[in-house]
């Protein structure tokens, strides 16, 4: 059902319309506090219907949220088609709370954990989702997202993806068949003034060569039925054939959205990628040289990162991106142990991460790489109207050239701007107190940013030119 976006109005529209159960989808750890808002608002005016909740953040954290957050009644675990139809009989008394599989509930003062209930064996049993909203999301500015797969054969320790399908028995990664899943996209193309496609799965290609065959199998499926799409997917470095690369981009490919994570070893192990950094590097080559725009994922520091990785990560990025025009990095982030991940568990085990809201964050105890990290995150803050920029280029046909240019100006102020930090921070001695907060850094990130928004015409701070 369609919500009015205003919070209010929402709850109202909600009250007068009496439904038996409301469920709230979180994703995110910070959608928690927001959706516990509206659910409060909607027991303050009346609502006695049941109230569940779902998605990424909930299904780590089940039995957290049903003691923190008393006006809940339920979580669903894992994936929510199932267990939503029966959760919806035994609140109509059809059948009991006890025999819903992936339910965790409340009954009296207990929290029940029923069993886990197994994942969906086939994806194309499943109908296509409900969009109702679809065409109002087009005409502001939003594109086609479509999973034809689910979750990942690989079990990084800080992906709460693999967590999250880690909770129920079953293949971790289900795919669409070609078919069904071009069927699902033919019937958007149709529906929608753009033909921006994101597989939002979170490993397209999928695992060895039952993910490959299928890649290649959808890119001649849109091109046989003569779809104009631009595509854009996610997938693991080691899931990349350059056959596979070129039908895909027969079909539209335009762009890969990759995990590379880091550029020291000892970082990659601990993440669990099984892949090296060469492999990682291997990876980004080929898709360069095919000519296909990337977007890197970089988990830069860790609680354990020390200066010379610092500088190891600040060195393999400018060897790949320095001088590249189609390989761009959009984070270099602070590890964020997710509650429920593998990793969150080893920092706490080592006392490196600490409660922060409804999770949990790193805690830094070197203060120099502390600081490379806020001046890091700072650049990164900098450089967003940029990336914005470019990210709207890159998928349109007449600016492949200009698209090109900004990336290559973007990677040289990000590599220059990153070495100014390596190199300040190796200045400062072990026992030297830094402070955080107005190091001159700052303001030299802030003019190199400055200077390449002038450089790329970005007149306005949401970066459209
Ligand atoms: C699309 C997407 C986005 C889009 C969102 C677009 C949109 N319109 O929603 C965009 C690009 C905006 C985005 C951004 C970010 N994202 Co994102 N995103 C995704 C992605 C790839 C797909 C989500 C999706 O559509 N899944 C498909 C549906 C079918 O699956 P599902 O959501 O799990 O739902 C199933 C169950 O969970 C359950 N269920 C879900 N909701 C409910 C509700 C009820 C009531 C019930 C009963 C059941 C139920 O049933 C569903 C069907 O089985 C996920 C990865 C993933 N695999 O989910 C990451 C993911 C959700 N994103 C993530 C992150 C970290 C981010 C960012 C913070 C990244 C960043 N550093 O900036 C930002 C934050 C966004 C913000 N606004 O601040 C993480 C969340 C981690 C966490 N624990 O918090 C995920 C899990 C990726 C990952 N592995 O790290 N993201
Ligand atoms: S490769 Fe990506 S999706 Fe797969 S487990 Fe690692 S981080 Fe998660």
């Amino acid at each position: 059902m369609s919500l009015h976006p205003d919070e209010s109005r929402a709850v109202s529209d909600i009250i007068s319309m009496q439904p038996m159960a409301v469920g709230f989808s979180i994703l995110y750890s910070y959608m928690m506090a927001d959706s516990y808002r509206m659910i409060e608002k909607l027991r303050e005016n009346g609502f006695i219907g049941h109230i569940t909740v779902g998605g990424t953040y909930p299904t780590l954290n089940t039995e957290e949220i049903l003691h923190r957050f008393p006006a809940i009644d339920s979580v669903v675990r894992v994936e929510g088609e199932l267990t939503t139809y029966e959760l919806l009989r035994a609140v109509n008394n059809e059948i009991k709370m006890d025999d819903v599989n992936g339910l965790t509930f409340r009954q009296n003062d207990q929290i029940v954990n029923n069993p886990p209930r197994p994942l969906v064996v086939n994806l194309d049993d499943l109908p296509f989702p409900i969009r109702d909203d679809f065409e109002t999301y087009v005409s502001l500015g939003g594109i086609i997202q479509i999973h034809t797969s689910r979750g990942c054969h690989a079990n990084c320790s800080f992906c709460s993806t693999a967590a999250f399908y880690r909770k129920a028995p079953g293949r971790k990664w289900r795919m669409h068949s070609p078919n069904n899943a071009i069927d699902e996209l033919e019937a958007l193309l149709a529906r929608s003034a753009t033909n921006e496609v994101w597989f939002t799965d979170d490993n397209f290609i999928g695992p060895g060569k039952v993910g490959d065959d299928r890649a290649n199998q959808i890119a001649q499926e849109i091109v046989r039925r003569g779809l104009k799409a631009k595509l854009i997917i996610q997938s693991r470095g080691d899931n990349l054939q350059r056959t596979t690369i070129r039908n895909l981009k027969q079909a539209g490919l335009r762009k890969v959205y990759i995990g590379i994570e880091s550029g020291v070893n000892r970082s990659l192990d601990m993440f669990n990628k099984r892949m090296n950094r060469e492999q990682n590097a291997n990876a980004l080559k080929l898709l360069e040289e095919e000519e296909i725009f990337v977007e890197i994922g970089f988990i830069g520091f860790d609680p354990f990162t020390n200066r010379e990785e610092f500088a190891k990560n600040v060195e393999f990025l400018s060897s790949l991106c320095g001088k590249s025009e189609y390989i761009h990095p959009f984070a270099f982030d602070m590890l964020l142990p997710y509650r429920g991940t593998p990793i969150c568990e080893l920092m706490l085990k080592h006392c490196k991460a600490v409660e922060h809201g409804l999770d949990y964050q790193s805690v830094i105890s070197d203060p120099r790489i502390e600081l490379a990290w806020h001046l890091t995150d700072a650049l990164l803050a900098d450089l967003g109207p940029a990336t914005e920029c470019i990210k709207s280029l890159i998928i349109d046909d007449n600016s492949r050239e200009e698209a090109k240019c900004s990336i290559r100006l973007k990677n040289a102020t990000m590599m220059g701007c990153l070495a100014q930090i390596r190199d300040a921070i190796f200045r400062l001695a072990e026992d030297e107190v830094v402070s955080t907060e107005n190091h001159p850094l700052f303001g030299f990130i802030h003019a190199s940013a400055e200077a390449l928004k002038v450089n790329l015409g970005i007149t306005q701070g949401d970066g459209k030119p």
